[in-house]
């Protein structure tokens, strides 16, 4: 006997893990931490799948379109030429779109701007399986939902420049955007509030015995927050009409995916423990999202009630028009990632298929710049942001309460307008 005591589980220094991304300003880029899988690989599931048979759907990832702008397996039936068509040239116009408002507010048109550069695949393919009268719960990085369905894009860059014709009239900050008859719920700029709204009012359509279906979205980092649970739960218990999407781009401002538990396990397989089966697609697939949506859409419509779709893709540009990520993440990664380019992949394989020439692509995006640029001369032409010509402050006050407060009217009436 030494006299030592071995040290008991109290005296042990007790540490937190903080996980680290793969590679940080300067490394090479790595994504061998994911697991890609291959083209045609995932079978399509029964409309029903049950929470407890998804696990093999939520843990690998679906994928219709190869490297080589090849469709495999059974995602690839009953795609129509037309609707492929249709999601290329949405897609190119809100790139087209995004670019000329990045540069706005580079030249001082507008004070923010958030783009979907390299993300335009996931709110595009599932708006085309929607219809009349779904909501969208939309984060700021869905404006492809509005652009598929032709909303005008000058209304959109009126808003952005909060200038006389913004519809919204300056109640919301530029880019969070309103359009009811177009299926888009009101846009938070508070992460995560649109999940359990999005839920409540799946909720409301089954309660009424309606026949609309709910679309909810948030980010990778977002669904940290405690709305996400919040909005698992209700959709757990009582199964409405909902399609719950997380698209998983890799970052949140500058904050990796695993800071939001996307290491610990894939955020698609987090819903199982909800009891709400889901599923993990190529986000960057035009075929797989559009396929994998109208699977979802049609289970809702059927009172199969929610499903949750994780849609793996990464954001290419900077979070928005106040961020550098060239402070926090190897500069080349938007560049190799290995899901690629959805507008480039789709575009493939249309070629492929003999359905687009190179021309025609080369048309599709010549008049999308045209008609972004004349559309953001017209919004500049009526007023930009801080000139002087932007909506009467008159509009603090209306259309936000049915029946305004004393203290509102009070203060209308101090305010002289
Ligand atoms: C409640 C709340 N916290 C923080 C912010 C600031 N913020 C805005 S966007 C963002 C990152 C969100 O990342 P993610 O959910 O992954 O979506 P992404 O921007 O990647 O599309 C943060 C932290 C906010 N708007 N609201
Ligand atoms: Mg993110």
């Amino acid at each position: 006997m030494d006299g030592h005591v071995p040290p008991t589980a109290d005296d042990v220094p007790l540490r937190l893990t903080v996980p680290e991304p793969a590679g940080r300003p300067g490394d090479a880029p790595d994504f061998s931490h994911i697991d890609f899988g291959k083209a045609g690989a995932t079978p399509k599931p029964a409309l029903d799948l049950a929470a407890a048979e998804a696990a093999p759907f939520a843990n690998s990832l679906i994928r219709v379109l190869d490297n080589d702008g090849n469709a495999h397996g059974m995602w690839a039936d009953g795609l129509e030429t037309d609707t492929l068509l249709k999601g290329l040239r949405a897609m190119v116009r809100t790139r087209a779109f995004d670019a000329r408002m990045v540069k706005a507010q580079r030249q001082g048109k507008t004070s923010f701007y958030i783009q979907c550069l390299g993300e335009e695949a996931v709110g595009v393919g599932q708006q085309l399986a929607l219809r009349q009268g779904d909501m969208n719960f939309a984060t700021y990085r869905q404006q492809g939902i509005l652009i598929v369905q032709d909303y005008p894009v000058l209304d959109l860059m009126n808003q952005i420049y909060s200038n006389e014709m913004d519809p919204l009239q300056g109640r919301q900050l530029p880019i969070l955007y309103s359009a009811k008859d177009y299926g888009f719920f009101t846009l938070s700029g508070n992460l995560a509030t649109q999940w359990p709204q999005a839920v409540g009012w799946a909720m409301a359509s089954g309660i009424k015995g309606d026949t609309k279906i709910a679309s909810a979205w948030i980010g990778d980092g977002a669904t940290a927050e405690g709305d996400w649970h919040a909005g698992m739960v209700f959709a757990s218990v009582y199964k409405p009409p909902i399609i719950l999407n997380i698209v998983n781009n890799q970052w949140a401002i500058s904050s990796f995916q695993g800071i939001a538990g996307g290491l610990s396990a894939t955020f698609a397989s987090r819903s199982l423990g909800y009891g709400v089966p889901a599923l993990r697609v190529d986000g960057n697939d035009f075929l797989a999202v559009h396929a994998v949506s109208r699977w979802a859409v049609e289970r809702a419509r059927r009172g199969y009630g929610p499903v949750l779709i994780e849609w793996l893709t990464y954001r290419k540009g900077a979070h928005s028009t106040s961020d550098d990520p060239s402070r926090y993440r190897p500069t080349e990664e938007g560049d190799v990632w290995p899901l690629g380019d959805p507008i480039h992949r789709l575009r493939d394989h249309l070629v492929k298929a003999g359905a687009l020439s190179d021309a025609d692509y080369t048309a599709m995006v010549e008049t999308a710049d045209e008609e972004m640029r004349k559309a953001e001369a017209e919004a500049e032409a009526t007023g930009l942001v801080g000139d002087g010509r932007g909506a009467s402050a008159k509009h603090i006050f209306t259309q936000v309460y049915a029946d305004p407060p004393a203290r509102l009217l009070s203060q209308r009436q101090k305010a002289g307008v």
